[in-house]
C-alpha cells in the first residue's frame, strides 16, 4: 500500500521537484517515508527560517519553487518570516507541513505543536493555504499550487495535511499526472493601442521589475527599437547588460534619475510594483510619472496599485515584450529627439557618479573586487552598506545574480541561507556559478548556526561579512534624527573563531589585494568559507 505521504513524495518527482529543505519532526516523519526511494535530495536547516530562505534562494537560481517539509506548530511560526520576503518579492515556494488530525482541528486540547489555526496564520504571507482534508484530494490541489508557480503572479503556497489524512491509503492515487498550465498572453487589441501610443512617443521609457526577467531579450530589443532608457528594480538587475547605453540602471530613487522619468512622454512599466523599496528607498515621496504610463502584469491589482495606469494589460511580460516589438514593426515611429536615449542615459550615469561619496566608492570598489575575482558570481545580499550600495552602483550582465532582502519585506538573515540554496538551485540548473553572501556583522547574527547546514550540506558558498560592530544603518537614522543611538551597538563576536568553530574555512582581509587572494582560495575549496571584512580597515586601506 502507499500512503499519501509516499504518493506526495511521487507526485513532487513528477512536477519536476529535485530537493526539498526541512527539518523533520514526530508529525512529519510520514512525509520522509517516500523520500529515501525517490530522487529528490534533502537538505537541512537549523531552524525552519532557514528552509523557508533557502527555498527562496533555491527558486531564484533555479527558476523553480523551492520546496519545504515543515512541521504543524513551531516549525511554521518560524517559516512564516521566510514566506513573507518571499511573498514580498514574488518568490514561488511550496510549504507542505502537518497538521493536527481531521476530528482534533482547532480543538485547543493542548496537543502537541497546537495551533488554534495554523492555515490561518499562514495565509496572509502565502497565496493560498490548504488544509488537505482527504488523501484523495492532493492530486488537485497540488495542480492548484503548480497552476499558480506557472501561471500566476509566484508566491509561497502552503498545503497542511492532518496526520491521520498523512497515513492515509492513497494507491488510487497512483497514476495521477502533473498538470501544466501556460501563462496567460496579451490581447492583441490592448498590443495595437500600447504600440500605437510607444510609436507617437518622443520620449519614451521603460520601467522594468523582477516580473520581467524572463522577457529580458525581447525588452532589450524594444528598448532599442524605441530609443527608450530602461530603470531597472533590485530583482531586475541584469536584464539589460551593464554597458548597455539605453541602462539607467537602478537609481529610480534618486533625484537625477527621477527627472529623467518625469521628462518622459510614455512610460510602459512592466513586471514591477512601482513601490517604494525600488522607487523611494529614502522615504522622500514625491516619486512622479507625469507621462501616458502603459502597465504590464500578470497579476491585475498590480496593474493598478500605487500609480494607475493609463492602460493596463494582464499578461506574461515575455508574451507581452514580444508581442509589441513585432506590432512596432507595423508603426512608423515619431522622430526622436538626439538627447533622448543613449546620449540622456550617458548624462545621467556621468552625474550621477560624480555625485557618489566616499563611502558610496569605497563599497562600489569592494564590490567591483568581488566580481573582477568571481565574474559569474551570484551575490545573495542582506540589508547591510554594501548591499544599499551595490542596489544603486553595480549593473550586472545577467539577471538572477544580484538579489538581496534590502527590497520588499527587507528580512534580517536572509542571505546566507539563501546563499545556500542558490548555490544549489544554480548546480540543479547545470550552471557552476560562485555564490556569495554579503551581509553584515547583524544581519549574520540571525542566522549564523546555517553556517553548519553549508558545511554539511557541502556547498562552497563565499560569506563577505561587513563588520562596522553594529546595526550602523539603524544608529544612522537615530543620528539623523537626534535620538541618542540606543540598542545598535551590538557585541559582536569573534566571528572568525565561530565559523572555523562550525567547519568552516575562515580568515580576515584589510585591502583589495587580501580581499582578491582570499576569494581565488575560497573558490577552490568544496566547502564554505567565511572572508571577514573590518569597514574601518578597508576604508582606511584605500586611502
Ligand atoms: C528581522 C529584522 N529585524 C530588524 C530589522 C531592522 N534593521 C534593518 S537594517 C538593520 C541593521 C543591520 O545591521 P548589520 O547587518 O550589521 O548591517 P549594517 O547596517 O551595520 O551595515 C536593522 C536592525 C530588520 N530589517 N529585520
Ligand atoms: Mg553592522
Amino acid at each position: 500500500m502507499a500512503t499519501c505521504g509516499e504518493v506526495l513524495v511521487r507526485l513532487l518527482e513528477g512536477y519536476g521537484v529535485e530537493r526539498v529543505f526541512g527539518i523533520p519532526g514526530v508529525h512529519t516523519v510520514e512525509l520522509y517515508r517516500g523520500l529515501a526511494g525517490s530522487s529528490i535530495r534533502h537538505i537541512t536547516p537549523r531552524h525552519e527560517q532557514g528552509a523557508g530562505f533557502m527555498a527562496d534562494g533555491y527558486a531564484r537560481t533555479r527558476g523553480k519553487p523551492g520546496v519545504c517539509f515543515i512541521i504543524t506548530g513551531p516549525g511554521m511560526t518560524n517559516i512564516t518570516t521566510a514566506m513573507g520576503q518571499a511573498y514580498a518579492d514574488s518568490i514561488p515556494m511550496l510549504v507542505i507541513s502537518s497538521v493536527q488530525s481531521r476530528s482534533q482541528l482547532g480543538g485547543g486540547r493542548g496537543k502537541l505543536h497546537e495551533l488554534p489555526s495554523q492555515s490561518a496564520l499562514v495565509a496572509g504571507v502565502a497565496a493560498f493555504s490548504h488544509t488537505l482534508m482527504s488523501a484523495a484530494e492532493l492530486p488537485s490541489v497540488l495542480a492548484r499550487a503548480f497552476a499558480v508557480f506557472q501561471a500566476a503572479r509566484p508566491r509561497p503556497v502552503h498545503i497542511e495535511i492532518p496526520l491521520d489524512v498523512l497515513v492515509e491509503n492513497a494507491d488510487a492515487l497512483l497514476h495521477s499526472q502533473p498538470v501544466s498550465v501556460t501563462r496567460a498572453g496579451p490581447a492583441p487589441s490592448a498590443i495595437r493601442q500600447m504600440a500605437r501610443l510607444l510609436a507617437t512617443a518622443q520620449r519614451p521609457l521603460i520601467l522594468a521589475g523582477g516580473g520581467a526577467i524572463d522577457a529580458a531579450p525581447a525588452l532589450t530589443r524594444l528598448a532599442e527599437r524605441l530609443n527608450a532608457p530602461v530603470a531597472l528594480t533590485i530583482n531586475a538587475k541584469g536584464m539589460l547588460p551593464g554597458a548597455h547605453p539605453l541602462l539607467i540602471g537602478s537609481t529610480q530613487s534618486l533625484e537625477a534619475t527621477r527627472e529623467v522619468i518625469e521628462s518622459a512622454d510614455v512610460v510602459l512599466a512592466i513586471g514591477t510594483e512601482l513601490a517604494e523599496t525600488d522607487y523611494d528607498i529614502t522615504f522622500q515621496g514625491h516619486f512622479k510619472i507625469p507621462g501616458a504610463l502603459l502597465r504590464i502584469d500578470i497579476d491585475p491589482d498590480q496593474t493598478v496599485r500605487n500609480f494607475a495606469p493609463t492602460l493596463g494589460l494582464v499578461s506574461d511580460a515575455q508574451y507581452a515584450a514580444e508581442a509589441l516589438f513585432d506590432a512596432l514593426a507595423d508603426e512608423v515611429l515619431a522622430t526622436r529627439s538626439e538627447e533622448w536615449g543613449a546620449a540622456r542615459v550617458a548624462e545621467l550615469r556621468t552625474s550621477l557618479e560624480a555625485g557618489w561619496e566616499d563611502a558610496t566608492r569605497g563599497q562600489t570598489l569592494f564590490l567591483q573586487t568581488v566580481l573582477e575575482a568571481l565574474p559569474d558570481a551570484v551575490i545573495v545580499g542582506d540589508s547591510t552598506q554594501p548591499v544599499y550600495t551595490g542596489n544603486l552602483t553595480l549593473d550586472l550582465d545577467k539577471p538572477r545574480r544580484w538579489f538581496n532582502s534590502s527590497t520588499g519585506y527587507g528580512t534580517l538573515g536572509y542571505a546566507l541561507p539563501a546563499a545556500v540554496g542558490a548555490w544549489l538551485g544554480s548546480r540543479d540548473a547545470g550552471e557552476s556559478n560562485s555564490v556569495v553572501c554579503l551581509i553584515g556583522d547583524g544581519g549574520l547574527q540571525f542566522t549564523l548556526s546555517e553556517l553548519a547546514s553549508a558545511v554539511e550540506a557541502r556547498t562552497p558558498i563565499i560569506v563577505l561579512l561587513w563588520n562596522n560592530q553594529g546595526y550602523e544603518e539603524i544608529k544612522k537614522y537615530m543620528v539623523n534624527r537626534a535620538i541618542e543611538p540606543i540598542g545598535v551597538d551590538i557585541y559582536t563576536p569573534d566571528f572568525i573563531g565561530v565559523a572555523k568553530a562550525l567547519g568552516c574555512a575562515a580568515e580576515a582581509v584589510g585591502s583589495v589585494e587580501q580581499l582578491t587572494a582570499a576569494l581565488h582560495s575560497a573558490s577552490q575549496r568544496s566547502g564554505p568559507t567565511l572572508i571577514e571584512i573590518d569597514q574601518a580597515q578597508w576604508m582606511s586601506s584605500l586611502g
